[in-house]
């Protein structure tokens, strides 16, 4: 998603967080005054950026309280650290690779056009879509998508770190509302504000916005096409190669390991150096610049990462999520993945057997949460129990070891 950086927590932010969670949910839900105080004294704010009364008070109808959820989910802190692996596993699978060349087909004559418009690669449009939201899914599951008035109304009202940036949002989502592109009730986001199939936070919106289905609004909420074409001219204006890869795996020749990390040179320098790519993938040519990137140390895949790798970071700011959508559109156009595997020290599951693995921890109690094949903070809690129980040791990994022991006991 389109977002401001990480915010970190201080121990007291936790507790004032802590103490006011537990009087949000001991307080009526109806009976915040600070709250609609709040809301009425921002309709002045708006107003003088432009925003009528009227848009105002129906992006707010109905809206009383702050939304609970949404300070838990500003004051989450992962539980574990995610290895590099853990975050590609979960993005890069049979099952997201299969989505998506199963909706290059179905939206082959947008992607036609959108490609010819923007001139951005269809098969990495496709791995944004499904890293955001699981080609959609994402916006019709119970809970992900909120009124996005009332979310940013609630960081702008109780999370002072956030304040700032959600009144921005706020002001510029009001804006769009305005302009008619969404009607106010159908203004939804992420808790943090992030709108549509490519999860775009307002500004962005108003940057990027692109209508490629010809009815006068950029409807990302509704329309695939225009959603795509959104991502397409994000990464457009901010310098997207066309007909040129991301970035590809490199041999990293053996005097060179644990060297030159992020050394900028043109590719056929890094040719003469020795380093080989070990398998094919999109074009790139001799004379482009690329980095040397390692996530995993020596022990794991190397790459060269091109002018398109840094402006996938443009759409989120972290070399994991930018390796994850060039690799999940490798795949998806048909190109192998890295031949050197990560250093898990492992043996990974497919989809199918992490839903299996899931639904085992389910059966004996351990997990509650969605059987969804990707293993996040409550897997691996699920697993350590159940490691801890059965005298293993306690990583939390979800590995083929794992899931045999389960199949026998
Ligand atoms: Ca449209």
């Amino acid at each position: 998603m389109q977002r401001a950086s990480a915010i970190g927590q201080t121990w007291l932010g936790s507790v004032l967080l802590a103490l006011l969670l537990s009087f949000l949910a001991a307080a009526p839900a109806s009976a915040d005054a600070g709250f609609q105080r709040w809301i009425a004294e921002f309709e002045s704010v708006a107003a003088s950026n432009g925003i009528n009364r009227n848009v105002y008070r129906a992006a707010f109808a109905g809206v009383t309280s702050p939304d609970p959820e949404v300070l838990e989910k500003a004051a989450y802190q992962p539980e574990f650290r995610a290895k590099v692996w853990d975050y590609v596993d979960n993005r890069v699978n049979d099952e997201a690779i299969a989505e998506g060349r199963a909706m290059a087909v179905k939206y082959a004559s947008w992607l036609d056009r959108i490609e010819k418009r923007f001139g951005v690669d269809r098969h990495v449009l496709l791995a944004i879509w499904s890293v955001e939201t699981n080609y959609g899914a994402a916006l019709t599951r119970e809970g992900v998508m909120k009124s996005l008035p009332r979310s940013l109304a609630t960081l702008a009202y109780a999370d002072k770190r956030r304040a700032k940036f959600a009144r921005q949002q706020l002001i510029a989502a009001l804006q769009i509302v305005q302009a008619g592109h969404v009607a106010p009730n159908k203004l939804t986001s992420s808790w943090a504000g992030a709108m549509g199939h490519t999860q775009f936070i307002p500004t962005s919106y108003r940057a990027f916005a692109a209508d490629i289905d010809g009815d006068g609004h950029a409807n990302i909420w509704e329309s695939v096409p225009d959603a795509l074409a959104t991502a397409a001219n994000l990464l457009r204006k901010n310098g997207w190669q066309s007909g040129r890869t991301w970035g590809y795996e490199v041999n990293v020749p053996s005097q060179y390991r644990g060297k030159l990390e992020r050394d900028n040179r043109t590719l056929a320098q890094w040719q003469g150096l020795g380093f080989q790519r070990p398998s094919g993938t999109g074009f790139a040519h001799p004379s482009d610049r690329a980095n040397l990137v390692r996530l995993a140390g020596d022990d794991g895949p190397a790459f060269l990462m091109t002018k398109n790798f840094f402006v996938l970071k443009n759409y989120n700011n972290a070399d994991t999520y930018a390796l994850a959508v060039g690799l999940l559109a490798d795949r998806i156009a048909g190109y192998g993945g890295p031949q050197r595997d990560w250093p898990r020290g492992y043996t990974p599951l497919s989809s199918q057997e992490r839903y299996e693995l899931q639904k085992h921890l389910a059966s004996r109690g351990l997990y509650d949460g969605k059987i969804d094949g990707k293993i996040g903070d409550g897997s691996k809690s699920a697993i350590m129990v159940l490691q801890g129980r059965a005298g293993m040791a306690q990583d939390g990994n979800a590995s083929k070891a794992l899931l045999d022991f389960l199949r026998r006991n």
